[in-house]
């Protein structure tokens, strides 16, 4: 049902915004910043640090927080990028926040949506985004594939998202730069951080590797790192606070 109504969402946008349009839109010829380099980098912490307002499993989660200044804090304190919610129904997100995280930073941002059309990916460029999400359990391999190699020629950086090892498995190819393991079922919303410690010997050393969801201390972190990921993606324990900027703080380091 979530692939339906983003085909609808993508056929309402393309009626107002040509694919020409997008290409002329200042940010879509420019140098984007690379996922590895900050997220490798030795004064960055490995947070992939998230403005949500809202989720489905949760409810809401932050309805007052400025994007710019959120997103600023988070790269004040360390954080490696940041990832901004575009999908309205489901996350209150807009375009307009990517656009403001875009003009306040200067560090990866990923457009954290579901990809189903290379239009989006093209809208991402255009508004100012780095990396591109594509989530294993709602893309066939070959569009895996497709978007991988689409959004790479584009100069844009590509998080394959996973939740067990037959999406893994099904899903993985040359066309990506990071892996990550969602600790929530997207199904049923449950989680569990053993996902990730599961999954991380299965991903190959080329890839970033990623824990995404669920990472409510830093004593996790340590644990994760230790395990082999690179990166953790982290929204909801900073979001639900009354300053998500502070918040972050407590986990760097
Ligand atoms: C962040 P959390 O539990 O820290 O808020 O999780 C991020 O992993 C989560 O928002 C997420 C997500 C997604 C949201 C992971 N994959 C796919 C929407 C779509």
């Amino acid at each position: 049902k979530i692939v339906l109504r983003k085909q609808q969402e993508v056929a309402n946008a393309k009626a107002l915004v040509s694919v020409k349009d997008l290409e002329q839109s200042i940010h879509f010829n420019r140098n984007t910043y690379s996922f590895k380099e900050f997220l490798l980098a030795e004064d960055r912490s490995g947070i992939i640090a998230e403005f949500k307002r809202r989720s489905p499993s949760k409810g809401l989660i932050n309805g007052t927080a400025d994007v710019a200044e959120v997103t600023q804090a988070y790269n004040n304190a360390g954080a490696s990028a940041l990832s901004v919610l575009t999908d309205v129904d489901f996350f209150g997100g807009k375009t307009d926040d990517i656009l403001a995280a875009r003009a306040a930073n200067n560090i990866p941002v990923l457009r954290k949506d579901f990809m189903i059309d290379e239009y989006q990916i093209l809208e991402a460029k255009a508004w100012g985004a780095d990396i591109i999400l594509l989530i294993a359990s709602i893309l066939t391999p070959q569009q895996v594939s497709d978007f991988g190699k689409f959004a790479q020629n584009l100069g844009l950086n590509v998080l394959l998202e996973v939740h067990n090892l037959e999406e893994l498995e099904r899903s993985i190819c040359p066309d990506l730069d990071a892996i990550g393991v969602n600790n929530r079922n997207l199904g049923d919303f449950t989680v569990n951080i053993q996902t990730s410690f599961d999954l991380v010997n299965r991903i190959p050393d080329e890839f970033l590797k990623i824990s995404e969801s669920a990472i409510s201390n830093p004593q996790t972190i340590r644990e994760l790192r230790t395990a082999g990921f690179n990166g953790f993606l982290i929204g909801e324990n900073f979001m639900k606070t009354d300053n998500p900027g502070a918040a972050i703080k407590e986990f760097v380091g």
